[in-house]
């Protein structure tokens, strides 16, 4: 191992709590500051962590701090401000999802950094869950033969308003918070779309945004897939946050449902397994399917950013992804069929 990657977090909030211990699993980084708006937030996150040095200037922060990288772990309104200073100040930041407010900002903090000559990566983590990863690896073993049908459901009536209370205040809300996974998960295992059409509704009264996403996907490989988000499921079995999968060949099916099974049928039966999350003890336990993946995520980017070669999930790569979740927003609108356009970078 050479030396440690020195790096700041920008933004001290509920979810950085786990952010930053997953990357206290990794002896390959080094935290060495953090930053917040609000002071007691970034004091009291740069004592949990042993960071040195705690800022409430993101600016004074890239001024005085030398830096391998910069994880930015804000609301989406904020991206672009702090992914165009780690451009500037030459700084290889990490965003969080969902990557911008709206899609030509979002295309335009993919050429900022392309610009600068400077890596961007997206802290989109749902694909790397453990039962996730292994589904892809059974579709790439060809054992269910070729796929001709995808569906991914998340449906829920988890309180995530208590924890993050700004979700309720988004005008655009379950696309973009859980859209971002749902569809990135779609792309990860399915491949890449070439039409969709969508429907959106609010139910809860509460919140600003649309709490209910149904999608219907023609992928450019020819096969179909359906993406079913909500926040207003009252289901007999509270599912969260675990995403169900089901995935149909030419040679049989994978299921991936309740409590981390998969089942895999083809003509000679079905065998089941059981791919649980790993164990930390810092996780909260609500989240813990979704925290525990961070570390996998997290070790990615620093291969890369060691390596100097791309990591799975780029600013590029992010954006197919954000493409997603704006045309769902544009053909709930329309109510028409969106076609995916193969994006144009300037660099
Ligand atoms: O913000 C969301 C995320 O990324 O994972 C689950 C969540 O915390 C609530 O929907």
């Amino acid at each position: 191992m050479g030396k440690p990657l020195k790096f700041a977090v920008i933004g001290c909030g509920f979810w950085s709590q786990y952010q930053i211990a997953a990357w206290k699993e990794l002896p390959e980084a080094e935290l060495v500051a953090v930053c917040d708006l609000d002071e007691g937030k970034a004091k009291a996150t740069a004592e949990k962590f042993n960071a040195l040095r705690y800022y409430t200037q993101a600016p004074d922060l890239f001024r005085n701090e030398t830096l391998d990288f910069v994880d930015i772990i804000t609301n989406v309104e904020s991206h672009a401000t702090f992914v165009e200073m780690a451009a500037v100040h030459g700084i290889p930041a990490i965003c969080q999802k969902p990557l911008g407010p709206d899609l030509p900002t979002a295309k335009k903090m993919v050429e900022t950094c392309l610009q600068a000559g400077v890596p961007l990566f997206v802290h989109e983590n749902f694909r790397w869950q453990a039962p996730i990863r292994q589904l892809k690896s059974i579709l790439d073993s060809g054992e269910i033969g070729e796929v001709f049908k995808g569906r991914v459901t998340f449906c829920s009536a988890f309180p995530v308003f208590e924890n993050q209370p700004f979700l309720a205040e988004l005008d655009r809300f379950i696309l973009t918070d859980i859209g971002s996974h749902i569809l990135d998960i779609i792309r990860f295992l399915f491949g890449e779309v070439d039409n969709l059409r969508c429907l959106t509704r609010r139910v809860n009264p509460n919140i600003q945004g649309e709490d209910v996403a149904n999608v219907l996907m023609q992928m450019k490989n020819g096969s179909h897939c359906y993406a079913e988000m909500s926040y207003a499921s009252l289901l007999e079995k509270e599912a969260f946050p675990q995403t169900f999968v089901l995935a149909e060949g030419s040679e049989g099916s994978v299921h991936l449902g309740h409590d981390f099974k998969l089942k895999i049928t083809t003509r000679e039966g079905t065998k089941e397994l059981t791919v649980p999350p790993p164990v930390y003890e810092w996780v909260n336990p609500d989240y813990a399917l979704v925290q525990s993946c961070m570390v996998e995520l997290n070790r990615d980017f620093l291969i890369a950013l060691q390596k100097d070669q791309p990591a799975e999930i780029t600013g590029i790569d992010n954006y197919y992804t954000m493409q997603l979740v704006y045309a769902c927003y544009d053909s709930a609108e329309t109510e028409q069929v969106i076609i995916i356009e193969e994006p144009l970078f300037a660099s």
